[in-house]
């Protein structure tokens, strides 16, 4: 501990021109100039240059991701070596001793560069060293702007944060996509939402929030699932259904202007366009996030886009794809909210609209070409509940605790919840979800490739 106490982090070194410091970090690139050996070394607040050429000893052997400790003097660097490109261009370190923390081994791939050129497989297969390049990790940076923004905006809703449980007695959001577990010889699942358990908090706090793993057995591989997601989840008691629009709405808003305000230069950096929002109707404004119902959005794809979809009970990936496109066009929104879906097609817990049973009070949030939120009003008369339970063919003895919670006073109640990674990865227009993970798992990966593991296991 001791050891680092006079530490000065890279960027701060701007105020300490002509005087002695200590950084430690990340060695980036070196740059071996005849006699001159410049490093670039990089810590959490940024990267500067050292000329190492100038330490008391023989400059030790350094390649990238080595963890050294530098001390020497903050120099100006020369007017026309300044680097304009980066927070700490106009000054370098000249080393007077080098130390070695930790030696990495010889780097699989160049890390240099402004991208790192790798096909997916091979950034997921070294994802502790690919994580560490600049462009990689700044996604997550964004992520984490997303994830306060959210916090932000659940919070300005007076919402209550909870942790729920992820394993859980049943299926909550439809019986195929659900992982079995095997807990203590009995059957259990890993929750594919926490669904259940932020409803049964609403007679205790009201309004709740909480950012959960969730869980789903998808049999496909496809560019926009993973096996392991984060739902940001919201639960509000006493409310009407419009009332609920207003509310996800504003906190998309929230949660991505948070993101671009926190993260602009990131965006800029994957160039991708500024968001056009529109303006929530809660927050005063013309209303300009379009609503349609799922018939009205439909009746669009046919009249504009030539494909008869009316029949259907969903969107389709293409559907989505367009419907953002026409509400770009049309309301300069990059948002477009969908309603009532066909009651058959959402989960038991959903409102059918009293008006026509034969639809419900639900929602999607689109958001450039894809489903990034939905949720809905909820049934909250227990009688009603055990019904709609039944009628689907499951067990009421399955949700003993949270059917509790409905035969002792749930108001009129709803909420919604957005997959954390499909909106990073739509803010940042990145082609694959696995981008937009951490430690993405699908089929076919947890952490490793999973044939790799079948293999090694044939091999033991
Ligand atoms: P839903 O199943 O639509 O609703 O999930 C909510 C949001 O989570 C994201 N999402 C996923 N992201 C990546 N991979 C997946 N396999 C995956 N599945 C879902 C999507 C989706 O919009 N309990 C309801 C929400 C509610 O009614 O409040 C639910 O889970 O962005």
């Amino acid at each position: 501990m001791q050891a680092y106490m006079d530490r000065t982090l890279i960027l701060d070194c701007k105020e300490k021109v002509g005087k002695e410091v200590k950084i430690c970090g990340w060695v980036v690139t070196g740059r071996d100039h005849g006699k001159l050996v410049f490093l670039d070394v990089l810590d959490r607040s940024g990267v500067i240059q050292v000329l190492a050429s100038g330490a008391d000893k023989n400059v030790p052997e350094l390649r990238p991701q080595d963890v050294v400790c530098v001390t020497g003097t903050v120099n100006k660097r020369p007017q026309n070596l300044v680097n304009k490109n980066i927070p700490t261009g106009e000054i370098e370190i000249s080393a007077e001793t080098i130390e070695v923390l930790s030696k990495a081994q010889e780097l699989p791939f160049d890390m240099g560069g402004k991208d790192l050129d790798l096909q997916l497989p091979t950034l997921l297969d070294f994802r502790s060293l690919t994580l560490r390049h600049p462009k990689l990790k700044s996604i997550f940076k964004v992520q984490a702007s997303l994830l306060e923004g959210f916090r932000q905006a659940a919070l300005d809703l007076d919402c209550t944060e909870i942790v729920v449980p992820t394993i859980v007695a049943g299926a909550t959001e439809g019986g195929a996509e659900v992982f079995k577990i095997d807990y203590f010889g009995r059957k259990a699942y890993l929750s594919q939402s926490p669904q259940l358990y932020k409803q049964m908090l609403v007679p205790v706090y009201e309004r709740v929030f909480t950012i959960a793993k969730a869980y789903r057995a998808e049999p496909s591989v496809t560019t926009r699932h993973l096996t392991e997601s984060t739902q940001l989840d919201i639960e509000i008691g006493f409310i009407e259904f419009e009332d609920l629009l207003d509310f996800l709405e504003a906190v998309a808003v929230k949660m991505l202007t948070v993101a671009e305000e926190q993260c602009g230069d990131i965006l800029s950096e994957f160039g991708v366009e500024k968001i056009a929002f529109g303006s929530p109707r809660s927050a005063g404004g013309a209303g300009k996030i379009p609503r349609l119902t799922l018939r009205e959005a439909q009746e669009i794809i046919f009249k504009e886009f030539g494909r008869d979809n009316r029949n259907e009970k969903d969107l389709t990936p293409q559907d989505e794809i367009d419907l953002c496109q026409w509400s770009k066009d049309k309301h300069q929104s990059d948002f477009v909210t969908i309603t009532h879906f066909p009651t058959s097609a959402k989960p038991f817990y959903t409102m059918p609209n009293p008006k026509n049973p034969e639809y419900s009070l639900s929602y999607d949030l689109l958001f450039r070409g894809v489903e990034i939120l939905s949720g809905s009003q909820r049934i909250n008369d227990y009688q009603q509940l055990l019904d709609s339970i039944k009628g689907r063919g499951m067990n009421p003895d399955n949700f003993q605790l949270y059917l509790q919670a409905f035969q002792y006073g749930m108001p009129p109640e709803g909420g919604f919840s957005f997959g954390l990674e499909r909106v990073t990865m739509h803010v940042l227009n990145l082609s694959n979800i696995r981008q937009a993970s951490l430690f993405p798992r699908d089929m076919e990966r947890v952490d490793i490739r999973l044939s790799q593991n079948s293999n090694r296991k044939s091999q033991n």
